[in-house]
């Protein structure tokens, strides 16, 4: 497999809003090919001036594995293009099939390169936040492999995030719901992601070690969607709710 041909290919097709065939049909790799892949086409983008703010985690609930076939927790990368402001707009055109997920995010307060215990993460958190990911796959009819989805960045292309609450808080047990308009179209307990957000987080940390890639202070990491992703649609409102974190929202034109 020529990494930095399928990095490019990946990072093209995000940029067009143009489908590719999955990689994994072609060719086999394995997984850590597919995190240089991912690696390579994030190059691609922070190389144009983009900057990278953080991880996101997948494939942490029982729904989403189920929804996609893949069962294996995976992470891939966030950069600032892929922001965009709670209220704001993103138009529909942008995307190839994108897919909204309600989600739980951390603001990270110091920087972390080991694997911190549970019960000492809160002392690198400084906020927490209800959020929402826009995942499109860059492969066609949202199909594929773990190794394919990772080299894709984990299908991520925006995030959304509410205001920052007090992190010191028990995240367990929390309702999640995400409405389209006025149309509840996903609803999950933050108890679906591994038992407990904070435990994604911690996955994180651990990740970090693990690929010598620190996570700095400021950088958010996003702990993976309790529910099934929906497809969005034009002209409408998607919001998301957490319990005791409050709504996050944008409109897709
Ligand atoms: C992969 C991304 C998974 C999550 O929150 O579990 C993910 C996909 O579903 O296409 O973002
Ligand atoms: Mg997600």
């Amino acid at each position: 497999m020529d990494l930095q041909k399928a990095a490019k290919q990946l990072d093209q097709a995000a940029n067009d809003a143009s489908p590719i065939a999955q990689l994994s049909l072609k060719e086999s790799f394995d997984l850590n090919e597919a995190y240089e892949i991912q690696r390579l086409a994030i190059a691609e983008r922070l190389e144009r001036g983009e900057q990278l703010i953080g991880l996101k985690m997948g494939f942490t609930s029982e729904a989403k594995m189920k929804q996609m076939g893949v069962h294996d927790m995976i992470w891939g990368r966030l950069t600032d293009s892929m922001l965009i402001p709670n209220g704001g707009e993103t138009p529909l055109s942008k995307y190839i099939h994108p897919r909204a997920e309600p989600e739980i995010c951390f603001r990270i307060s110091k920087d972390i390169s080991d694997e911190i215990a549970l019960q000492d993460l809160p002392n690198y958190v400084g906020g927490v936040a209800a959020a929402i990911e826009i995942i499109d796959s860059r492969f066609e009819n949202f199909k594929f492999s773990l190794e394919d989805v990772v080299a894709d960045n984990c299908s991520s292309i925006g995030c959304v995030i509410g205001e920052w609450r007090d992190p010191k808080k028990d995240l367990r047990n929390l309702n999640m719901v995400q409405h389209f308009n006025d149309e509840t179209v996903a609803q999950g307990s933050s108890n679906d992601i591994l038992g407990d957000p904070w435990k994604s987080l911690q996955a994180a940390t651990r990740l970090a070690a693990q690929y010598r890639e620190p996570i700095k202070a400021g950088h958010i990491i996003m702990a993976g969607a309790a529910t099934a992703a929906v497809f969005m649609k034009q002209n409408s409102e998607v919001s998301a709710e957490v319990e005791s974190l409050g709504k996050v929202s944008f409109r897709v034109v």
